[in-house]
């Protein structure tokens, strides 16, 4: 029978001692190696041994102390979290607007603006979108506002918190204001017929209509058509920057949007547009067609009306032809407060306030305002941001040209063709049509790029 193991010989002793003997020699020879290594250093491809050289001899050799610059002392204050709401300067009053800086890890900040526009970031938002809302302005300021420190306007239809003012104010580069709703202006006015109200909400809502049974959402949208921009905390400033909580932007911007609105002569601007839902504005057109034939001179000569209309042919046109529902999405918007201040406009949102719709249907602010742009303002005074990298789910869209995405001043996590500018449900095509460019937004117009 074969062994099972292979029994101890003289032969497999001698073996042993051969191995011992090349491991110590090993170990030797990697001793006298490693010394050798550490006297001459690594070998260093020719290229970057210049640099090497160089750091080694300031290791070595440091520069004299006369020769060095004075290293600056940082004393960073750590502000306990949980004691945040106790710092005085942060308590604010309702309505008051904010002047003084916010302890934020390093002190009191300089919020002083830079931007030279009357100009505002404006947020409505609700305090359980707080994150949301943090992540938006985060975004925003490390995308522009840190260079330029516009102040922030949140609204309100309830006060905020006390956190969600310390959290904001933190992630602000400029000044905060905080400001709560008027009651009558987010509320059921005395002419709508309550019972009326109530059965279309529940017949929207059986409808399967998105926001069709929700009352807070119909005045939201009431507010940003008719009141916000005569908002107290907003009278001293001619542009506002709509955001909203849970949009983000995939480009640095690189020159000041408002200042851009000013010296090209824009007052209203979007990065999206698309088709509205039929069945929340069934009688807005209607009611639109109404107004401009008792006020046909408040429709500009040279207006956008060919872009919401199809086959539009002079101001007469507009009653005999449907409203096409190419809307701009208004989540985004930068315009003109004055533009709303206006007496064309004013009138126009009552006009439309006393035939019910945001109640007994749910007219969006957006297709109101686009609407309004569109007829109001002449065709160049309506600017749309080819260079702006925009995200408002479901949708998100990037710049079309290369130089954005070769710079990497834009980082979209989409292919360019994912863009919402080719989707079906996007407007963008008929808008660039519109503009005599091709499907692509095609030549891209030479506008005034203000300094920076
Ligand atoms: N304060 C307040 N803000 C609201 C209310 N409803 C909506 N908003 C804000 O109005 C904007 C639009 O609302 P959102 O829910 O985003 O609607 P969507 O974009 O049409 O889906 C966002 O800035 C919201 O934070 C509300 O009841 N109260
Ligand atoms: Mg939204």
């Amino acid at each position: 029978m074969e062994p099972k193991y292979t029994p101890i010989t003289r032969r497999s002793i001698g073996s042993r001692k051969f191995l011992i003997v090349c491991a110590v020699l090993c170990t030797i020879l990697f001793w006298i190696a490693g010394n050798l290594y550490a006297q001459r250093g690594p070998s260093v491809p020719t290229g970057i041994q210049n640099d090497l050289d160089h750091t080694n001899a300031f290791v070595n050799h440091p520069p004299a102390a006369a020769e060095t610059q004075p290293v600056p002392t940082i004393v960073v204050p750590i502000v306990p979290a949980a004691k945040a709401t106790n710092i005085p300067n942060l308590k604010h009053l309702w309505g008051v607007p904010e002047t003084s800086g916010h302890l934020r890890g390093e002190g009191v900040r300089n919020r002083t603006q830079i931007g030279r526009e009357k100009a505002s970031l404006v947020m409505l938002v609700r305090n359980r979108e707080q994150k949301d809302a943090l992540m938006a302005m985060k975004n925003i300021e490390e995308r522009f506002n840190q260079n330029y420190r516009y102040p922030w306007t949140f609204l309100n239809d309830e006060p905020f918190s006390d956190d969600f003012k310390v959290q904001t104010s933190r992630i602000a580069s400029g000044e905060v204001k905080y400001g709560l709703i008027p009651h009558n202006e987010w509320s059921v006015p005395d002419f709508i017929d309550t019972d009326k109200f109530h059965e279309k909400l529940k017949e929207f809502e059986a409808k399967k209509i998105l926001y069709g049974g929700s009352e807070s959402y119909r005045h939201m949208c009431r507010y940003n058509s008719g009141f916000f921009f005569e908002s107290d905390l907003l009278k001293d400033y001619d542009w506002y920057w709509r955001v909203e909580p849970s949009t983000g932007f995939y480009c640095d911007q690189l020159y000041d949007p408002f200042t851009f609105m000013r010296e090209n002569n824009k007052r209203y601007s979007f990065v999206m547009t698309l088709y509205e839902y039929r069945s929340t504005i069934e009688t807005l057109w209607q009611a639109t067609r109404e107004f401009v034939k008792e006020h046909p001179d408040y429709v500009a000569d040279d207006n956008s009306a060919g872009f919401i209309v199809d086959g539009y042919s002079g101001k007469h046109s507009l009653q005999s032809k449907d409203f096409n529902l190419c809307h701009f999405w208004s989540n985004f918007e930068i315009a003109d407060l004055n533009l709303w201040r206006s007496k064309e406009y004013r009138e126009y949102f009552d006009y439309l306030d006393k035939k019910g719709g945001f109640f007994y249907e749910r007219w969006g602010d957006a297709p109101v305002h686009s609407i309004a742009a569109a007829l109001f303002l002449k065709k160049d005074q309506i600017h749309f941001w080819h260079d702006m990298g925009y995200r408002h789910p479901p949708y998100e869209r990037c710049p079309t040209d290369e130089e954005s995405h070769d710079s990497v001043r834009c980082m979209c996590p989409f292919d360019k063709a994912k863009s919402f500018d080719f989707d079906g449900y996007s407007c963008q095509k008929r808008w660039w049509k519109f503009h005599g460019q091709n499907d692509e937004g095609k030549p891209i117009p030479k506008y005034k790029i203000p300094d920076f």
